[in-house]
């Protein structure tokens, strides 16, 4: 009897012990400040990934305290958003509309171009590096086949998202490619996340990239606009002036010649949403440049690069297929097509603004990304396809290469944005 007794106390006095401990711990961590850049506002913005492995602890058979902790440090640690905070953010009337769309190239098929044609293709060959004749025969509002894992089709994302502006530099672009690129964003993208297309026309002498094309946007694509550079200037300042002039609160960088496929947006912005830090890629995928055929380059790799600074794809880690098909770190970006909110971009400085033309870019922006506190993710829900030309048409006006001329961004951001807390940008 007294034996029984003692133990009762002794366990009820453990449990008392146990309750404390655990109230300041919980305590201690609700009342951090949160203007103060501690360690732990440091970790708040880390990838979802890291902390999901607490939400499991619903499966330990431990106290309803240790829950409790883990639900208010999972509340604290990450700006999470349960499932009313998500939304199935798909277009079904579209998918359904394009799913009965037949003609050339329609679901991505290969479009064999017709052989009387030939003169007309082999002309615009020489000046494109791609069968841009084919191209003019293929619908503006082409459908795609949907290349997305299948866990794509279905999943949802944060309802309240930033609002992105598309950044398309050309030089001397085909007009079919051209448009494509921005009738496919537009068109799969949520009318209330994309705020505008910026082309930005770097210097291009084709005539029907002028009048013509601004009176063809004035009236087919109000969210467009064509800005003009005065100089041949190169990709990278061209990209500059786009963001320059861009109002969105994340900017999305395009090549001239791509598709965006179905729902291609919310997955780029949802990573950014939760750290605008974190700087996001598409999966790119191939548009043949004979047949315009839609094709898949591969699942994912991870951005590399060789002792020449090549770039290079390396194979997935096994944690990331797990993962799959939740966005994966990647060390260096491909280049052409990518997001960054545009507060991240300028604290970042931008690109340097002394590179030229194309080629080894995406290695200062990639470097500066990882080196100022940011994360660079490849997003596999993310698909768009890119037409990689047969050969190059026009020569490269620049000093080529800048592979050498790389600037590590030292002072960057050392000076901008190191000493603030992290924070998720406004939704709108
Ligand atoms: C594509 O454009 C054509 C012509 O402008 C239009 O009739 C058709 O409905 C569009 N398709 C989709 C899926 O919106
Ligand atoms: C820290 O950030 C504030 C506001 O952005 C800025 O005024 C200040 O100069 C920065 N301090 C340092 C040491 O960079
Ligand atoms: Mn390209």
């Amino acid at each position: 009897m007294r034996l029984r007794r003692n133990l009762i106390w002794w366990l009820k006095l453990g449990i008392g012990v146990f309750m404390f401990l655990a109230g300041i711990y919980i305590i201690t961590r609700h009342t951090q400040p949160d203007g103060h850049p501690t360690k732990h506002s440091e970790e708040r913005a880390l990838p979802l990934q890291e902390h999901i492995p607490a939400a499991h602890l619903d499966d330990n058979k431990n106290s309803i305290l240790e829950k409790q902790i883990a639900d208010i440090s999972l509340k604290t640690n990450v700006p999470m958003h349960d499932q009313e905070g998500s939304k199935d953010w798909n277009d079904y009337a579209l998918i359904a509309a394009e799913a009965r769309q037949t003609g050339p190239g329609e679901q991505g098929q290969a479009y064999i171009l017709p052989s009387n044609l030939a003169a007309e293709r082999d002309q615009l060959y020489r000046v494109n590096g791609f069968n841009a004749r084919a191209s003019d025969d293929i619908a503006l509002n082409r459908s795609l086949q949907d290349l997305r894992h299948p866990k794509c089709r279905d999943k949802k994302y944060l309802a309240k998202l930033p609002r992105a502006s598309v950044i398309v530099p050309f030089h001397n672009e085909h007009w079919s490619t051209l448009l494509r690129t921005a009738v496919s964003a537009i068109n799969r993208a949520p009318e209330s996340l994309l705020l505008e297309v910026i082309l930005v026309d770097d210097a291009s002498t084709k005539g029907f990239l002028k009048t013509k094309l601004d009176d063809y946007v004035r009236a087919n694509l109000p969210k467009v606009r064509v800005l003009r550079l005065a100089q041949r200037s190169g990709l990278i300042r061209a990209r500059l002036a786009g963001a320059r002039a861009a109002q969105g609160e994340v900017l999305i960088f395009l090549d001239s010649h791509t598709e965006c496929t179905t729902n291609w947006l919310p997955p780029l912005l949802e990573p950014i949403t939760k750290d605008y830090r974190t700087c996001v890629c598409p999966f790119i995928d191939v548009i043949d440049y004979e047949t315009f055929a839609y094709r898949a380059q591969d699942e994912g790799a991870r951005g590399a690069f060789d002792w020449e600074l090549f770039y290079k794809r390396l194979p997935l880690l096994p944690e990331d297929m797990e993962n799959m098909p939740e966005p994966f770190r990647s060390p260096v970006m491909a280049g052409g097509l990518f997001a960054i909110s545009s507060k991240f971009f300028w604290e970042l400085g931008g690109y340097d603004p002394g590179l030229d033309i194309w080629g080894g870019e995406q290695y200062e922006l990639s470097f500066k990304i990882w080196q100022c506190g940011g994360t660079l993710v490849d997003s596999p829900c993310s698909r768009i396809g890119h037409i990689y030309r047969k050969f190059a048409p026009f020569p490269n006006p620049g000093v080529g290469n800048f592979v050498g001329r790389v600037r590590l961004p030292e002072e960057t951001c050392q000076e901008r944005g190191r000493n603030e807390t992290r924070e998720t940008i406004s939704e709108g």
